[in-house]
């Protein structure tokens, strides 16, 4: 480790700032990294909050205008863990003033903002200016390690991607109307705040893109009582209520660029499933499958073993060969939620001191909201058939 340091400004601290927070606390020390990340700003728009936040996570310093965190010399990275309908504005302002930018997911709620963020990102990588959009489940080391068995020819050509979200955090229909069920807070519902990371999840293991998709999507609860309080994903509710602008699930079938078919749920509705992420795919020669639910493990089925004795293997990813795995625990020990934003900030640490594009990028941010966007577009249709704009 040398002396040089990356000062970090981050915008929001609620659930994903949390997250984040214990990234960049932790990243440098577990990992050998070129720059030692320097928590050097906490930005929220209550002050007294927002110093009791820097004060539990560990920032050294805190203010209330993001603008603010454009003019300091400490920073020189913006770390955006704000709800979607403010991504673009903060994004883009930092990436001029110079700073390099993590993002947290989906990278906008609309298109036309992906796209001029990415043309923003664009213009600062010009100037060596990097960004990132956080996609953290791609960094869980059984998802990674899934990535390079299909690189490695291991499943060979894949024909089925299967890929669910399930959450049951709203089931109750008096549960608040939170950000994350407002249209121009959060861009969608379930799609966008779940239905993206399967979406990113599925193309990064297949390294393979959507080409079309047939969708519909249902809010099965269309008012509910306006939030008093709320932190991560629970809330306290008034006795006024409001109308739910967004879905409450999204199910879509596609079709990738290599020939593969596709299934997609996201849903909040899935009493019982906390957070199951799941993805399956098979290949010509073997499958794979995953569950954050039991996120140290991988399922490999290795179609070219002898048929009396081949089955589904499953592979405890805590080994230290295992990608990010050698930097923590003996075998065995395991990891959590938590480890996939520090592996996220790791290997955007060491790209930024390297100058390589860290991915996945604005570029691939924007990508996942056109698939999101064509979703959206075959459920108000009927389920129509919607090419993947720039992948047809
Ligand atoms: O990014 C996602 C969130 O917005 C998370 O990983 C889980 O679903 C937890 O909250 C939502």
């Amino acid at each position: 480790m040398t002396g040089a340091t990356l000062g970090v400004g981050m915008v929001g601290y609620a659930f994903m700032g949390a997250a984040h927070s214990q990234a960049w606390r932790t990243a440098g020390r577990f990992f050998d990294l070129p720059l030692q990340p320097d928590m050097a700003v906490l930005c929220g728009r209550n002050a007294d909050a927002t110093a009791a936040a820097a004060q539990r996570m560990g920032w050294r310093h805190t203010e209330t205008d993001w603008k603010a965190l454009l003019g300091r010399d400490d920073v020189q990275l913006v770390d955006v863990c704000t709800p979607g309908d403010t991504h673009a504005e903060i994004a883009i302002a930092a990436l001029e003033a110079g700073k390099h930018v993590l993002c947290e997911k989906p990278l906008a709620n609309t298109v036309d903002e992906a796209k001029a963020m990415v043309a923003a990102a664009e213009a600062a990588k010009a100037k060596g200016v990097l960004s990132m959009v956080g996609f953290n489940y791609r960094r869980v080391p059984a998802v990674a390690l899934a990535r390079q068995l299909v690189e490695q020819g291991r499943i060979g050509e894949i024909r089925h991607v299967r890929a669910v979200y399930l959450q049951d955090w709203i089931v109750d229909p008096e549960f608040p109307l939170v950000w994350r069920l407002q249209k121009d807070k959060a861009g969608s519902g379930a799609l966008g705040d779940i239905g993206a990371h399967i979406v990113d999840m599925a193309q990064f293991v297949t390294g393979d893109r959507l080409t079309g998709v047939s969708a519909l999507t249902e809010t099965f609860v269309k008012e509910r009582p306006l939030p008093e309080a709320s932190s991560g994903l629970s809330a306290s509710g008034s006795s006024e209520r409001g109308e739910v602008t967004v879905d409450d699930t999204a199910l879509f079938i596609g079709r990738f660029g290599g020939g593969a078919v596709a299934s997609f749920e996201a849903t909040r509705f899935a009493t019982g499933r906390k957070n199951a992420i799941r993805l399956e795919i098979n290949g010509s020669a073997g499958s794979l499958a995953f569950d954050f639910e039991s996120m140290n493990e991988l399922s490999f089925y290795d179609g070219t073993e002898d048929p009396g004795t081949a089955g589904f293997r499953r592979i405890y990813v805590t080994e230290s060969t295992h990608p990010y795995v050698g930097a923590w625990w003996p075998p065995g020990h395991g990891l959590g939620y938590e480890h996939s934003f520090t592996h996220e900030v790791v290997d955007l640490v060491r790209d930024l001191a390297a100058g390589n594009d860290p991915t996945p990028s604005f570029a691939d941010g924007l990508q996942v909201q056109q698939v999101l966007d064509a979703v959206v577009r075959s459920a108000e249709s009927g389920s129509s058939w919607e090419p993947i704009a720039g992948e047809d």
